[in-house]
């Protein structure tokens, strides 16, 4: 049921005239601006997008603990592996907020995770990039905490309750890990000539993959048109990334480093930066599973899941002792 729930719909929207009574009062709803909750009556498409989304959000927050994970041990000092520890917890934290969002639309969190663990859903392109070095943790913060608070934001007014509620808290916290990466980065941009080169180097290979996490061009996103008329996402895959590219581009100077990308320029007309696309077949190649990281971001899960079934399974012969207890005591 639910590998059916997250394919794709990739249908055009809706008028009002095709609409039925209860389509068109939902509608309306969406328009004036009400939240929807768990309870309310939704078109199943609806459920199903939400479910697709929001489920593929609470799993790149699992997965995207995995390149920084992998740095707690080697921080340069004590202070830099608390800040890392705490960020990487705080990505725990938003996928268990995500999975409990996802839960009230009838999906249950195990089942989401093992169409995470076999391939059917995605997570964000970006973790399947490696994290080489130090430097990469910081260029990680900055670029890629700060993509997500660009797209995260909007989502703060998404038309479903918990989904809304959700992002307030996750917004907050993703601002800290941002601040904490750019001050990394700092640090290596103003350091030795060599600390300075490789801030330069993570700024250069995480640049285009950081531009890839909004998606796919506009005019090949799929599901945008009919999540942007039911206010599930509040902007298109372009308007996002133009505002990294304008409200990052400043920072990168500001640090003293060279644009990563030779044809960014500030068009005065437009009263924005133009900038060159991502390379669109490598994008669509990693979200296939190609990407440089795909297979052992998903074995690092798939063994996490499997070493965890002891503790699944006590906790649930206990649930089921202690309800098995209430019962005999009534
Ligand atoms: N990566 O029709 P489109 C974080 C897929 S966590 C992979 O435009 P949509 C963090 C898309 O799913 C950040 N796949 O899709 C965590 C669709 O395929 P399906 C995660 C992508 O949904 C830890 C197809 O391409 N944030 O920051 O309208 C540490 C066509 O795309 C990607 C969220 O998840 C991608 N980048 O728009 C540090 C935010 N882009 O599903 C940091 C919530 C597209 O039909 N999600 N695809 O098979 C969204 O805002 C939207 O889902 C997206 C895509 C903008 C990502």
């Amino acid at each position: 049921m639910y590998a059916q729930m997250v394919q794709s719909t990739g249908k055009d929207v809706k008028t009002t005239a095709e609409m039925t009574p209860e389509e068109a009062a939902f509608q309306a709803r969406i328009d004036a601006g009400e939240k929807i909750e768990p309870k309310d009556w939704m078109p199943p498409a609806y459920r199903k997008t939400l479910i697709r989304q929001i489920g593929q959000h609470a799993h790149s927050e699992i997965v995207g603990q995995l390149p920084e994970g992998n740095w707690i041990t080697r921080a340069p000092t004590l202070e830099r592996k608390a800040i890392l520890l705490a960020k990487v917890q705080d990505e725990a934290g938003h996928g268990l907020y995500l999975y409990c969002a996802a839960e009230t639309l009838g999906v249950s969190r195990d089942d989401l995770t093992e169409m995470l663990l076999d391939g059917r859903m995605k997570y964000s392109s970006i973790f399947n990039y490696p994290t080489l070095n130090w430097s990469d943790i910081g260029a990680v913060g900055w670029l890629v905490d700060g993509a997500a608070i660009i797209n995260q934001v909007p989502l703060q007014r998404t038309s479903f309750g918990p989904y809304a509620r959700a992002m307030v808290r996750v917004c907050k916290e993703e601002s800290f890990h941002a601040r904490q990466g750019f001050d990394a980065i700092r640090k290596m941009a103003e350091g030795t000539p060599a600390q300075k080169k490789m801030a330069q180097d993570s700024v250069n290979r995480l640049w285009f993959p950081a531009l890839m996490m909004f998606g796919p061009p506009d005019k090949d996103s799929v599901h945008s048109e009919q999540s942007m008329a039911w206010r599930i996402k509040m902007n298109t895959n372009d308007e996002l990334r133009q505002k990294f590219v304008d409200q990052t581009v400043p920072q990168i100077e500001f640090l003293g480093l060279d644009l990563p990308d030779p044809g960014t320029k500030w068009n005065e007309e437009r009263g924005h930066y133009d900038y060159t696309d991502p390379d669109w077949s490598e994008f669509f190649d990693v979200i296939k599973g190609n990407g440089p990281c795909n297979v052992d971001r998903l074995a690092a899960r798939n063994k996490a899941w499997d070493d965890g079934k002891w503790v699944r399974d006590g906790l649930l012969a206990h649930a089921r002792k202690k309800a098995a207890a209430k019962v005999a005591a009534e």
